[in-house]
């Protein structure tokens, strides 16, 4: 197969960010590496310690367990295993899991000679992963503002917090990162509509060329992004989505305390109405 041949040629030794050979081979499929070796350290360590608090909590229902981050009295110290220590050692592996992934995506780059795109975007999630649980908590002085740790507990999370703020949907950057979600949707819709309806004709029709693809968008809206700038609008819709949600919650409290329609009074309050 064309693949494995390709595959003799790029699995060879470097490229790698620590340990030098350490760890530097493939298993089947999948590369190793250092942080391989790394993300499953930290994976199996925070999914024992997520069973351990299951096993002390009052159920086995795996919507409902949940691991609560530790009660605000606590600040920023550490609590015992059960008021939320727990909870503390679980976000740990988190972040040594999540950057282990991003790494070994990095290091894989690495040897393939490609851009970096991909452990960037995964970036972007594990920055809103970390603004939720550590960035916002710090600021607003207690690990008792972190998310907890279940199926339907985070969910009760976003809710409670969104009603503290009275309307979240007035939150600005609440409404800049849902408009971008939905663009993303929409993008990769279009996208994907597109390039199936070109390269995946019916029986005994010709597959179509990105000419006709572009000249489908010129026809039907004047103007075509491309193939290659399809992609990079992709990738920054996404990532835009991303970053305003993580910009949309760290704004809301450290920076914002109040309900969120009351934000809008600066539009009332513009001298222009008062003339
Ligand atoms: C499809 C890629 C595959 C990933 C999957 C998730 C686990 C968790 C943990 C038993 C798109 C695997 C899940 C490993 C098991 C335990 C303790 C990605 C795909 C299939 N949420 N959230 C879900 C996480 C937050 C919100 C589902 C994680 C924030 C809402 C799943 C995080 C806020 C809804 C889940 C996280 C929030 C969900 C499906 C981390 C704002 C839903 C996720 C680490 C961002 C939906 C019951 C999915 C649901 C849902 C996981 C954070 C809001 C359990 C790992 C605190 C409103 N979230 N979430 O498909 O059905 O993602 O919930 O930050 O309605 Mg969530
Ligand atoms: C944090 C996930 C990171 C994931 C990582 C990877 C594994 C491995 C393994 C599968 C950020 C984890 C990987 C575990 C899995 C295997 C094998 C992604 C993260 C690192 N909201 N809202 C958002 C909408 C309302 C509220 C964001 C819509 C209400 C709060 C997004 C609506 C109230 C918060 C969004 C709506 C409210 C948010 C989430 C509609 C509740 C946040 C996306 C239509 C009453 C959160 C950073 C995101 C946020 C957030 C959308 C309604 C509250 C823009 C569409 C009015 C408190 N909301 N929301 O951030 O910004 O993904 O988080 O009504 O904290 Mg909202």
């Amino acid at each position: 197969m064309a693949m494995l041949s390709f595959e003799k040629k790029y699995r060879v030794r470097g490229g790698t960010l620590v340990g030098g050979d350490l760890f530097d081979f493939w298993i089947g499929p999948f590369y190793v590496g250092f942080f391989g070796v790394t993300t499953i350290f930290f994976s199996f360590l925070g999914t024992a310690l997520i069973l351990w608090g299951a096993s002390q909590g009052p159920t086995w229902n795996v919507w409902q367990i949940n691991i609560a981050p530790p009660d605000l009295s606590y600040g920023l110290r550490m609590a015992p295993l059960l008021q939320g220590g727990l909870w503390q050692l679980i976000t740990v592996c988190a972040i040594g899991a999540f950057g282990s992934w991003a790494a070994r995506e990095v290091e894989i780059c690495r040897k393939l000679g490609m851009g970096y795109h991909v452990p960037f975007a995964f970036s972007v999630a594990i920055l809103a992963y970390v603004t939720l649980n550590v960035i916002r908590p710090i600021l607003m002085g207690g690990w008792g503002h972190g998310f907890p740790y279940g199926i339907f507990s985070h969910l009760d999370w976003v809710s409670n917090v969104g009603y503290q703020y009275l309307h979240f949907h007035y939150n600005p950057a609440h409404m800049i990162a849902i408009t971008f979600f939905f663009t993303t949707a929409l993008a990769l819709s279009m996208h994907g509509g597109l390039v199936l309806s070109s390269t995946n004709p019916g029986k005994g029709e010709t597959v179509k060329t990105p000419e006709h693809e572009d000249t489908y968008f010129r026809d039907l809206v004047g103007y075509s992004v491309g193939t290659l700038g399809i992609h990079r609008l992709g990738l920054f819709l996404a990532l835009a989505a991303v970053l305003f949600s993580a910009l949309c919650i760290v704004l809301s409290g450290p920076f914002w305390s109040r309900g969120w329609p009351e934000w809008w009074n600066w539009w009332l309050n513009m001298p222009i109405w008062n003339r």
